[in-house]
């Protein structure tokens, strides 16, 4: 890493994530004492994958759920405890393993997902709904975050377009917004924008509505066979595989369809590094860094995690580059 001075706007960027919190703590003049003091200190990715000082995440409850053959394949999964212990959910902190240490604070039950806007039958669905009102299908998917990891997670959930045709979009919808819960007394974070690396709160994110609408796009309930824990985005996140992480917001509260693209978080922050589309592309370079290869998080530790070639919309191509044809992928990043 180049050494230079890390001002506010630095913070704000996803690429933090790739030092250790005690290299930017100390590049903000922070000092060694405030360090020991700090809780959130202890934990970084190199103590959480040598196994110190994390406690074990609370897991959900088991879910009933199908396991479509079309969804299932033989991709190395990456274990457990790293899917629930390795996380970004910035309103808890910014280390890999803050989530998983400090989101028990989240209440995520009871629950109330509204959805809104541009639609014939508004509705609301609570928490019970969210496992009980549609089929569970366990969806093994690759995930790519924009800093160049990567996992294969068995999610389990329903697709975001059965709940679209319930709530009947009118023709006016073109988009589809959603929001994280506001929750500053349960989630460090939004609290304070040390801890939450200065974004901006409620983390919203969007989806044009034939993204929404595409059979891959899935609202997640579970991993693992077991409700989401609260670290993953309890009770429900959006997962869209063949984009970047960022785009799968975590414990939503509102889906909101819109004639008019939404604004979403990572953008906000930093525009010219993190676009509206976010589709996975190794040829399309993030200003500080690769995306032609990335570190795949499997059953190794920190030092023999595999490099291996990104693929184009994340290995969903087939599938999904029609939705983009005749569209700049480079200037819609
Ligand atoms: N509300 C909210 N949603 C979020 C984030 C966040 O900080 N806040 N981080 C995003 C990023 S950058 C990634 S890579 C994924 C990580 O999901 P996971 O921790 O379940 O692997 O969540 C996304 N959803
Ligand atoms: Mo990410």
């Amino acid at each position: 890493m180049k050494t230079k001075t890390l001002t506010e706007a630095d913070v704000t960027a996803e690429s933090v994530f790739m030092m250790q919190r005690r290299q930017v703590l100390k590049m903000l003049g922070i000092s060694a004492t405030a360090l020991t003091l700090s809780p959130a200190a202890h934990a970084d990715l190199l103590s959480w994958f040598k196994g110190n000082d994390r406690p074990p995440a609370p897991s959900g409850k088991p879910l009933t759920f199908d396991k479509p053959a079309e969804w299932q394949n033989t991709l190395p999964l990456t274990p457990e405890d790293k899917v629930t212990g390795y996380n970004n959910f910035y309103e808890f902190g910014l280390d890999k393993a803050d989530p998983a240490a400090n989101a028990g604070s989240l209440k995520s039950d009871p629950w109330t997902l509204t959805i809104d806007g541009e639609v014939a039958k508004p509705l609301t669905l609570d928490h019970d709904d969210l496992t009980r009102r549609f089929p569970l299908e366990e969806r093994i998917y690759r995930m790519r975050c924009v800093e160049a990891w990567s996992m294969v997670v068995p999610w389990i959930g329903f697709p975001l377009h059965k709940l679209l045709a319930l709530v009947e979009p009118t023709s006016n919808a073109k988009y589809v917004a959603f929001k994280t819960i506001y929750a500053p007394d349960d989630m460090p974070g939004q609290k304070d924008r040390f801890i939450g690396g200065g974004l901006k709160y409620p983390y919203v994110e969007g989806l044009r509505l034939d993204e929404a609408m595409h059979p891959l796009t899935l609202l997640t309930v579970g991993v693992y066979g077991k409700a989401l824990p609260p670290q993953n985005g309890a009770p429900v996140r959006l997962t869209v595989p063949w984009k970047y992480g960022f785009k799968g917001i975590k414990s939503i509260v509102s889906i909101t369809l819109t004639r008019e693209q939404p604004p979403t978080t990572w953008n906000l922050a930093a525009s010219d590094e993190y676009g509206f589309y976010a589709n996975v592309n190794p040829h399309v370079d993030h200003p500080r860094w690769s995306q032609a290869t990335e570190r795949f998080i499997g059953a190794g530790g920190v030092l023999d995690v595999k490099r291996q070639p990104t693929l184009l919309f994340n290995g969903y191509a087939d599938q999904v580059a029609s939705l983009y044809r005749g569209l700049n992928l480079k200037e819609n990043f």
